[in-house]
Parts: structure tokens; sequence; C-alpha cells
């Protein structure tokens, strides 16, 4: 199973609710692996937010897969980067780099969390690679979670305020970019997130029909309510929404 932005925030106890009945429900559904490709959390400051609220809840019900033999794997998306080993570990979770190539269910995958895609987004990708840097991260990690937690609210603040600023087409992926990636993977299907703009795009690569996935966001309040992921089972790639896992 995979699935991504989440954007699990204090307060939003829908989300939340949402998130531990798909957990609950994996064991029943004989799931072996969920993969969560990014943008879990809204904002992950640092993995100290693990250890009460939002962070610890999440945390908990991520704690009952291991144990029932379902191993989850996580690529950080553009919210929760910061997302590591202290936090992960323990969990069992295995943190993955972006981009990763996987089997599952017979389907050969590339997987990212799909903002390295958006690289006509140039204001985006300069800031991605200061936050990236382990150094700003150090620095950034040293302050105390309250004023972590000040700095990523006033990021967001100025994050929406510049994408008011931007064209719909700069946050989508690149073609160029699309196209690179899965000449580096023949065959693979690539599965990404990020853009909340949920669909199976087919294109011709060399002469071969190739295919990008996009996981849809979740909002269980919107109307209609969104949310879900896509399942590989049986060598296909199948999507499925909040309230469509019981009919699969
Ligand atoms: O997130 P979303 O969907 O709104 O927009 C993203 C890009 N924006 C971001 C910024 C995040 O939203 C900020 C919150 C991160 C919380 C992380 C937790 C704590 C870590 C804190 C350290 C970082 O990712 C947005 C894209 C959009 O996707 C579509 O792809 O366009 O990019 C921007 O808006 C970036 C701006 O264009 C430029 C950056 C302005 C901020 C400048 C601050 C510089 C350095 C940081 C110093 C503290
Ligand atoms: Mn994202």
């Amino acid at each position: 199973m995979f699935i991504s932005d989440l954007h699990l925030a204090p307060g939003q106890n829908e989300r939340l609710d949402a998130f531990v009945s798909l957990i609950e429900s994996l064991a029943a559904h004989r799931i072996a692996a969920l993969y969560i490709l990014g943008d879990l959390f809204e904002a992950w400051p640092g993995d100290d937010a693990g250890d009460a609220g939002l962070g610890q809840a999440v945390g908990a019900a991520l704690s009952s897969l291991a144990p029932a033999g379902i191993k989850v794997s996580f690529i950080a998306g553009n919210r929760d980067f910061l997302l590591g080993e202290r936090f992960a570990g323990p969990l069992g979770i295995d943190i993955l780099a972006d981009p990763t190539v996987v089997t599952a269910g017979g389907v050969q995958l590339v997987l990212t969390h799909g903002d390295l895609l958006c690289t006509d987004d140039i204001a985006y990708q300069a800031y991605r690679s200061e936050v990236r840097d382990p150094q700003w991260q150090a620095r950034f990690l040293a302050q105390s979670l309250k004023a972590r937690e000040a700095i990523a609210a006033d990021l967001r603040a100025k994050s929406e305020s510049a994408k008011s600023g931007k064209a719909a087409e700069i946050m989508d992926v690149n073609a160029d970019a699309v196209a690179n990636l899965l000449a580096q993977h023949p065959r693979r299907i690539l599965l990404h997130g990020h853009t909340h703009r949920p669909r199976r795009h087919e294109l011709l690569l060399d002469g071969v029909l190739r295919e990008r996935w996009v996981l849809p966001d979740w909002d269980p309040l919107a109307d209609p309510p969104r949310g879900g992921g896509v399942l590989a089972r049986e060598g296909r790639l199948v999507p499925f929404g909040l309230t469509g896992l019981h009919r699969l």
C-alpha cells in the first residue's frame, strides 16, 4: 500500500482518525507493506515532536504494524524531511532515499515524494537545497522545539504567500524531469505524491509506453472527502479512496 500527503496536524482529529482507521484495517486486508511517500505530517520540526501529542499518537498507531508483520517504509516529504532515526527506528520504520526502487505486489516501481520533479519552481528548489543541508539542519535542530515550531509556522506562511504568486504549472512536475527519471529506470512505473493531483498518466518515451501515478492528498472534511492511495497487487496498481478499502 502506498499513501502520502496526509498532512496530519494538531487539532485536526478527522485526519488522524482516518489515518488510524486505515492502519487498523491493514492486517484484515492482508497488506504486507505500507509505503508512506512523504508529508505524513503538516510540519515535522524534529523527532522530539514524537514525544507527545500528535507525533506520539501517530507513533503509537504505527507501532502496531511491525509486530503484525507489516513492513513500514517512509520517504521524506517537504514537510517532514526532518523525520529521522530517533522517531522511525523504535517503530521499525525504514527511511528510504528519494528516489527509491521497489518491487511490490509484483509491480516494479520507482518511488519519490515528487518535489524533486518540480524543477520549474526555482525558488522552491533553492529553498530546498538550503534546508536539506546537514549543517543548516544541525543549527535548526539545536534550537528549542518551541522556537522550531515558530519557524515552521513562519515558513508555512511564507510558502502560502509565495505560492499565491506562482502559476499552477510551475508547481506541477516538469516533463523533462519525469522523462529523465523514467529513462534511468526502464520498465518501472513512477509513483509519487506532493502535487495533490491524483491521476494515472501515460507517456511515450523512446517508443515505449510508460506510466506515472500520482497519489491523492487527504482531507476527510472536504466535499467530497479526499484521501486513500494506491495498492500494488497481483502485478497491477489499483487506486483506493478513503472509504473504498472495504470493497477491495
Ligand atoms: O508546502 P506547500 O505545499 O505549501 O508548498 C511546497 C513548497 N513550500 C515548502 C515550504 C513548507 O511549506 C514550509 C513548512 C515546512 C515545515 C517543516 C518543518 C520544520 C522544518 C523547518 C525548516 C525548513 O516546502 C513551495 C512549493 C510548493 O510546495 C509546490 O511544489 O512552491 O515552495 C515555496 O513556497 C518556497 C518559496 O518559493 C521560497 C521560500 C520562502 C522562505 C524563505 C526562507 C529561507 C530559509 C529558511 C530559514 C528558516
Ligand atoms: Mn509535499
